[in-house]
């Protein structure tokens, strides 16, 4: 039997893929495995630690934080931080981007995070996750960092990839040269190489949406998921958790189309561009799949604020397709 690999050998294994690096991707990567360790640990042990419930504070979006929200945004601003290759981090959880090191003039990269998706689950024990993507600054070093740095297209991305605290813990993550899964043995707190080169099922037969939206969703998304429904016989299921990184990941293994559409009363959507899409468009399009808005492919969307939201369709490429002519098929007559 082959030798298990570890999540820190795979990435210096990797390396070598980037010749010109200086090690700091390769230190920056660590540090992520090190923070979901340790938020890994919170979350597993929240219903006993006392920190489950309301911290009492908001976020930047007026949303009431989750204990494990603080917990977990603290604990990877403080990894993340201490290492050197980190100029800057966008969260989910902050009004505006943290520059490091001195307004951020030493660090290749900037990250953007968030900390702990779907946490409005954490009190009824329904798996959560962490979603995280890295560019290179803009700026050069040794100037601060800037707005650009921060705002950039998801084409950008250097790596991107999410944390899934559930029945097991893993950590996917891409660097651009496909999508690998790695798994923690609980036993030793290390995480093993466990899903190498994942990909979408060539069709999917999942779709995932808040039902309750559907009325206010555009015409495209209805006629879309009618079909599914109509198709319930050739075996299309719906399955929705209302956790992003859950939804997401079931449908990479199982095949299927995740959908937050946007409606009459929030035409951006719920889910945030530069936390969410991005990341979870990068990590599709590197398995297989792809991410669209109401119109186009999202990596391609040039940002303009830290937390903008976007519509967002994200999974197996047969699906996409299938929304896609319910688009053609619905747009205005002109
Ligand atoms: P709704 C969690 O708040 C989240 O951002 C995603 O994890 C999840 O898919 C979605 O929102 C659920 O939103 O409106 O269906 O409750």
């Amino acid at each position: 039997m082959s030798k298990a690999i570890t999540l820190q050998e795979f990435i210096m294994d990797s390396q070598a893929e980037f010749p010109f690096v200086s090690g700091q991707l390769t230190r920056l990567l660590s540090d992520i495995g090190v923070a979901a360790k340790i938020v890994n640990h919170q979350v597993n042990r929240a219903g006993l630690a006392g920190i489950l419930g309301q911290s009492g504070s908001q976020n930047a979006h007026n949303e009431d934080q989750q204990k494990l929200d603080v917990f977990a945004d603290s604990t990877f601003m403080r990894i993340l931080t201490a290492g050197k290759s980190v100029a800057g981090i966008g969260s989910e959880e902050q009004d505006d981007y943290i520059l490091c090191h001195d307004h951020g003039k030493e660090g290749k990269y900037v990250v953007m995070i968030d900390p702990l998706d779907g946490s409005s689950n954490i009190d009824v024990n329904v798996s959560i996750g962490t979603i995280f993507s890295i560019y290179r600054r803009v700026t050069p070093l040794g100037a601060p960092l800037s707005d650009q740095d921060f705002l950039q297209q998801g084409t950008e991305q250097v790596v991107a990839g999410y944390i899934l605290y559930g029945s097991s813990t893993m950590l996917v993550y891409t660097t651009g040269t496909g999508v690998n899964g790695f798994t923690m043995d609980p036993a030793i707190g290390e995480f093993f190489l466990s899903h190498p080169a994942m990909k979408f099922p060539e069709t999917g037969m999942i779709y995932s949406i808040n039902d309750a939206l559907l009325d206010a969703s555009p015409p495209a998304v209805q006629k879309f998921i009618g079909g599914c429904r109509e198709a319930q016989g050739l075996g299309l299921k719906a399955r929705y958790i209302g956790s992003l990184v859950t939804d997401f990941h079931r449908n990479l293994i199982k095949g299927g189309l995740y959908l937050y559409p946007s409606t009459k009363s929030n035409p951006e959507g719920k889910l945030r561009l530069m936390y969410e899409c991005n990341p979870l468009a990068f990590i599709a399009q590197q398995a297989g799949g792809h991410a669209e808005d109401d119109s186009s492919n999202i990596l391609d969307i040039q940002p303009t604020s830290l937390h903008q939201r976007s519509p967002f369709y994200v999974g197996s490429l047969n699906m996409i397709q299938g929304l896609r002519s319910c688009w053609m098929s619905t747009a205005d007559p002109k």
